[in-house]
Formats: structure tokens, C-alpha cells, sequence
């Protein structure tokens, strides 16, 4: 097209993202597994270092008595699940786990509560840890549940790199597993965090009863958010006795690693964690994890208020993978 005088130029649009519909997404579930795995490797390759995978410890900094009813969760006072309680934690205690987290070869230190939301006067000792934390040279994430207006702001003042909410299954699927909060509240949230100019981390939960096309739909709806989360964990459902989700039949685990690349895929450059359920998984379906494209774990005996492998079985598995700790 020519231009003439009287045309005003104008600034190239921003190129639009790729919008995933739910269909495209099942339509990479439905592959067969290894062309799935192989395309996901291929687009891994284009964005990093395949042998890389970045190392989060987490620490539950408040346990327990949580007023929100999330079926999976062993932290919410409406399940019976047999956890003891404990208010949040003194600084000190929270930094001797980090530095233990920092020398075992951790680069993010996550800190978790059980709040639906933390209220101004908790938020005072979590910005001191923030601080402190990062001041050991560790990359910083906390969990603290819904943001009021505000929050997060202090949040990124005190240095915080990394907020974690997830939006945890399909939007048609959430009011079965959650009741007392909304998907569009975990959105708001994560639109204040954005906002404050913290990187996003955001993902997901599979193995809770869900079928393929709401795994499907869990992972367009995070690849569509206006920017993808710069970390993406996708966790396993760790059955909690006494929680509601307690008996839900298992996944079969290569539906977990089409869960992994169609994260991959859709999200190039995001982090994808393999999160939750590691305990129970063999080193060969970790291994074909991180073939479709998982580049980040959680590192260290315990999650929040469950099991982890030990570091030393992570350290063997890295040795005998070749993989290198970022
Ligand atoms: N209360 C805050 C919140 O809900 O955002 C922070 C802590 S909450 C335990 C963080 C995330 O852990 C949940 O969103 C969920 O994805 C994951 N999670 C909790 N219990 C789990 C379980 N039993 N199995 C797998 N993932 C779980
Ligand atoms: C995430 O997606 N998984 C982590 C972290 N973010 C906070 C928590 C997993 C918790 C697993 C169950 C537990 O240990 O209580
Ligand atoms: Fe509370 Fe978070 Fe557990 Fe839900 S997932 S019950 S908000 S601690």
C-alpha cells in the first residue's frame, strides 16, 4: 500500500499473543504422547537452556486454621486432617530456613500462610522477612491468599520478586473444589500483583476429578491472562486424609506430563514448576517431565505441610540426568 501526504503515519499495533481456545489446548492432550512431548522439547530448546531447572524451597509460615474451604487443602479449619496449628513464625526462625534453604542450593525461598487473605497487621513481620530474605541473596515468593487494595504495593517496596496464587482448575470445575472464595477474586489478586510490577507465579492443580478438557481449560485460562505468570507450577493433587479430595481416583501420571507440555507450549517462556505429588513420582516420570518441558521444582524435604523428596535424592537425580541448579 502506498502512502500519500495526507496519511498519517502510524506506530506499528503491538503485536497481538496468541489467544489459546480450550480446544486448541485438548487438541494437544489428544496427541499421541511422545509427538506431544517431542513438540514441547522443541519449544523448550527455542526459549532455554534445556539442562537447567531452577530450585524453589518452600516454608509454611503460617499453618493451619484457614477459614477458606478449598477441597485439596489440608490447611482449611473445615477439614479434619489432623494438622497442629501454628501461628506465624518469628523472623529469626524463618531466616535460619533460609539460609539452611540458600546453602543446600535453593534460589527462591517461597513462604506460604494458611490465610484466605493476610490482614494489614500480618503483613508488617511477612514485609521484614521479605526484606531479610532477599538480603541473603535469595530470590523472594510469598502466599498469603487474597490482596487488598494496597497490599501489594508494600509488598514490592519491601523487594518481593515473586507473588504465588494460583487459579488452580477450569473455571467450570472451581465452585465443586472452592466455595467460599470466587476464580474472578483469585483474578483480582493476581491483577494487583501485576499491577505492583512483582512477577507472577501461577498455576494449577490436576488429579482432583477433573476431566481433560478442564485440565485443558486451566491452562488456557493462565496462558491467556494478560501476561503469562513467569512461573507456572503445576502441582499433582496430594490426597490429605480427611480432606474432601481424599479418594479421588488417581491421574494417570502421562495425563500429568501432557499437563506439563501443553503448559510448555502455550507458555514458551514461562518457568513451568513440576510441583506437588513429586513424592510419589518414579525419577523416570520426573525425567519425562522435564523432557516436556518442566524447568523449575520445589527443593527440600517438605512443601508446605506434606512431604518432598529429600535434597539428596534430588542431587542424585541431577547428577545422573546432567542437569545443572539455577
Ligand atoms: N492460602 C494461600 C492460597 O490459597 O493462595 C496460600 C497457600 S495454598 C496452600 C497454595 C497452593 O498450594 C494452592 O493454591 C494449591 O494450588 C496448592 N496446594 C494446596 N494443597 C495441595 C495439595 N494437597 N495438593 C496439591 N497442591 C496443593
Ligand atoms: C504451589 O503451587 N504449590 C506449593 C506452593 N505453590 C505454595 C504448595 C503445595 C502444597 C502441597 C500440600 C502441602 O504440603 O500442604
Ligand atoms: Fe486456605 Fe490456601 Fe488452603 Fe485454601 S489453599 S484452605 S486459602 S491455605
Amino acid at each position: 500500500m502506498t502512502t500519500t501526504s495526507a496519511t498519517i503515519e502510524r506506530p506499528a499495533a503491538p503485536q497481538s499473543r496468541h489467544r489459546w481456545a480450550v480446544a486448541e489446548v485438548e487438541a494437544l492432550f489428544e496427541l499421541p504422547l511422545l509427538d506431544l512431548v517431542f513438540r514441547a522439547q522443541q519449544v523448550h530448546r527455542g526459549h532455554f537452556d534445556p539442562q537447567e531447572v531452577q530450585r524453589s524451597t518452600l516454608l509454611s509460615i503460617k499453618t493451619g486454621g484457614c477459614s477458606e474451604d478449598c477441597g485439596y487443602c489440608s490447611q482449611s479449619a473445615r477439614h479434619d486432617s489432623g494438622l497442629a496449628r501454628q501461628r506465624l513464625l518469628p523472623v529469626d526462625e524463618v531466616l535460619a530456613n533460609a539460609r539452611a534453604a540458600k546453602a543446600r542450593g535453593a534460589s527462591r525461598f517461597c513462604m506460604g500462610a494458611a490465610w484466605r487473605g493476610p490482614k494489614d497487621q500480618d503483613l508488617a513481620p511477612v514485609l521484614e522477612m521479605v526484606r531479610e530474605v532477599k538480603a541473603l541473596g535469595l530470590q523472594t515468593c510469598v502466599t498469603l491468599g487474597m490482596l487488598k487494595e494496597g497490599q501489594a504495593e508494600q509488598l514490592a517496596d519491601a523487594g518481593l520478586d515473586y507473588y504465588n496464587h494460583n487459579l488452580d482448575t477450569a473455571p467450570d470445575f472451581y465452585g465443586q473444589v472452592i466455595t467460599t472464595h470466587t476464580l474472578q477474586d483469585r483474578l483480582d489478586t493476581l491483577d494487583k500483583v501485576r499491577g505492583a510490577g512483582i512477577n507472577v507465579c501461577s498455576g494449577g492443580i490436576v488429579g482432583m476429578g477433573e476431566n481433560r478438557r478442564q485440565r485443558a481449560a486451566l491452562i488456557a485460562q493462565l496462558a491467556n491472562l494478560p501476561t503469562p505468570p513467569e512461573s507456572v507450577p503445576i502441582n499433582n493433587l496430594v490426597q490429605v486424609p480427611g480432606t474432601p479430595l481424599a479418594g479421588a481416583g488417581a491421574l494417570d501420571p502421562f495425563e500429568f506430563v501432557r499437563t506439563i507440555a501443553a503448559a510448555r507450549i502455550t507458555m514458551p517462556a514461562s518457568y513451568v514448576r513440576l510441583s506437588a505429588g513429586r513424592g510419589e513420582m518414579s525419577d523416570e516420570l520426573q525425567a519425562l517431565c522435564f523432557m516436556a518441558g518442566a524447568n523449575s521444582m520445589f527443593y527440600g524435604e517438605r512443601l508446605l505441610t506434606t512431604d518432598n523428596p529429600d535434597a539428596d535424592r534430588d542431587d542424585r537425580l541431577f547428577a545422573r540426568l546432567g542437569l545443572r541448579a539455577i
